[in-house]
């Protein structure tokens, strides 16, 4: 079963290589007289974070002296909160006149990157939430918003997309008429650029309507996109 023996250099294809090999040991000789030279260039990319910060509702239980929510011991006058400091609010303005109970609460808090959550519980037709956020340019450019998204669950299922949109009206309609409307006040513009480092209000309200079911638990979501400076242009 012996099978005839080849030389490698009987091999078309290694016959090839070693060819290939003399020629490259030839060109050593000459690269040792031939100079190269070499253009390097260095970019490095600017960061992007922005992120909210701070964020507070008038109706969180916390009085903080800028929310219009008074504290426990300290009730302004002309206040009409004798719940003490989560009286419910009776309008959307930051100093909202409120009514003599204390039923619903509405919680804000950060979630993940560039996402502002916002609870409201046990609430009722009429019951209002003035919402704040604060938005920090983390990054090293300045930043604009391109988009915002505006997503709402009740009782933990999904409501879809309530609207998209930087400013304005959003309602929350899962079945036929209003469950909830929100409002971007003090909005994220186009038109805006939010330097490094310097805090951005922005801020609304919600109101729950009487197309809301009783002892529901709606959560909102404001998710923001945004861009560098340059890359966005408002529609005319
Ligand atoms: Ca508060
Ligand atoms: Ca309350």
């Amino acid at each position: 079963m012996a099978i005839g023996r080849k030389h490698w250099y009987r091999s078309p294809a290694m016959l090839l290589i070693a060819l290939a090999t003399m020629v490259a040991g030839a060109g050593i000789v000459y690269a040792t007289w031939s100079a190269t030279t070499h253009i390097k260039g260095t970019i490095d990319t600017a960061d992007v974070a922005v992120v909210w910060d701070n964020v507070w509702t008038n109706d969180d239980g916390v009085g903080s002296g800028t929310d219009g929510e008074a504290s426990a011991a300290a009730i302004p006058t002309g206040y009409n909160a004798p719940n003490g400091t989560s009286a419910d609010p009776s309008d959307g303005a930051v100093n909202a006149t409120r009514f003599d109970y204390n039923v619903g609460s509405c919680l804000a808090n950060v979630g993940g990157a560039g996402v502002f959550n916002v609870t409201i519980a046990d609430a009722y037709p009429g019951y209002y939430c003035y919402v704040v956020g604060h938005v920090v340019n983390e990054g090293s450019i300045p930043m604009t918003p391109s988009d915002v998204a505006v997503t709402a669950t009740k009782d933990g299922a999904g409501v879809g997309v309530v609207g998209t949109g930087t400013e304005g009206e959003f309602e929350v309609a899962p079945s036929g008429g209003a469950d909830l409307t929100f409002n971007i006040m003090e909005g994220v513009t186009c038109d805006m650029t939010v330097d490094p480092g310097v805090p951005v209000e922005v801020g609304g309200w919600v109101r729950v309507e009487p197309g809301a079911d009783p002892g529901a638990t709606y959560e909102l979501l404001l998710d923001v996109e945004w861009m560098p400076f340059n890359q966005v242009t408002c529609a005319p």
